[in-house]
């Protein structure tokens, strides 16, 4: 029964939408059936597969901080070609701290916020260079135990960890999950005390547990030299060292931003 209902629901899409449809070509619908429809291609991955793109998508329903209900409409129309404007015109509105984004200083600390440490002071140095993707050990969060069983070698200055967050498909799910991994204080300390870590990122809204939040956040940021990118998708992506591109907006008098991240072969 399915594909001929399936069929009956799309005969009318192609029509509508092939360049054919024209009132003024309604002559040929032989050669028009053959038009290929117009569509982009979307895509994971670029380059043969030696860059990966680490960012998700924007989308209504992907979770927002302490949301049920995910993060809603966020992207308006307000010109349009089809209401006689000479251009569409997109309008969009969205927390910073959305999907895969960045935390600068001020995040945390109201001193830092008022010094002026947003997300155009962090430094671009940091975010783009080499970087190790590590797989954490699924049945914990990250405490200073666990970052010692990783082993990463000093000099190491960027690591992706990705957690259990990225099996349970975490960043896929509308409603915001508090159960997700991420650092305990003792695993955020330990990583300042005994690594050269200057990037971390994680594959869910957060680098902190919930249950640390403010705690680890504070470890982290407080010497200003580390950046935190959050929301990271790493699926499908093998373990090793990458070359690390992240660019967040210039948004001065903003502590977070949404980021654009890849990672080259
Ligand atoms: C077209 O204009 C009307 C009236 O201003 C508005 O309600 C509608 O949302 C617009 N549609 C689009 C697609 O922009
Ligand atoms: C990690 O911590 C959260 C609370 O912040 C908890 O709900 C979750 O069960 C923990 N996950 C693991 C794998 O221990
Ligand atoms: C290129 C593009 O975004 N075109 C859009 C212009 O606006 C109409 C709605 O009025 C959309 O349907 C088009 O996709």
């Amino acid at each position: 029964m399915a594909p001929p209902l399936l069929l009956l629901l799309l005969v009318p899409l192609v029509a509508a939408t092939a360049p054919c449809a024209h009132p003024a070509h309604p002559s040929q619908p032989a050669s028009c059936a053959a038009e290929p429809v117009l569509a982009p291609e979307r895509r994971e991955a670029h380059g043969g597969g030696r860059i990966l793109d680490i960012t998700h998508y924007y989308r209504e329903d992907m979770p927002s901080w302490e949301s049920g209900a995910g993060v809603g409409q966020f992207l308006w129309l307000p010109a349009s070609m089809r209401n006689g404007s000479l251009a569409n015109n997109s309008e969009m509105r969205m927390p910073t701290h959305t999907g895969t984004h960045i935390d600068a200083p001020g995040h945390v600390f109201q001193h830092y916020f008022d010094a002026g440490f947003d997300v155009d002071t962090l430094d671009l140095d940091v975010l783009n260079g080499p970087a190790l993707l590590v797989d954490v050990p699924r049945d914990e969060n990250i405490t200073a135990k666990t970052m010692e069983s990783l082993h990463i070698p000093k000099g190491v200055q960027r690591v992706l960890f990705r957690t259990l967050n990225t099996d349970r498909n975490l960043m896929w799910k509308k409603e915001f999950d508090t159960s997700y991994v991420g650092f305990m204080k003792d695993g955020a300390q330990w990583l300042v005390d005994n690594t050269d870590i200057k990037l971390v990122g994680i594959d869910y809204l957060s680098v902190a547990a919930f249950d640390d939040l403010i705690p680890s956040h504070l470890v982290l940021l407080e010497n200003r030299d580390i950046i935190l990118v959050e929301g990271l998708k790493l699926e499908n992506v093998i373990p090793g060292i990458y070359s690390l591109h992240c660019l967040p907006l210039r948004l001065r008098g903003a502590e977070g931003s949404p980021i654009r991240c890849i990672l080259i072969k």
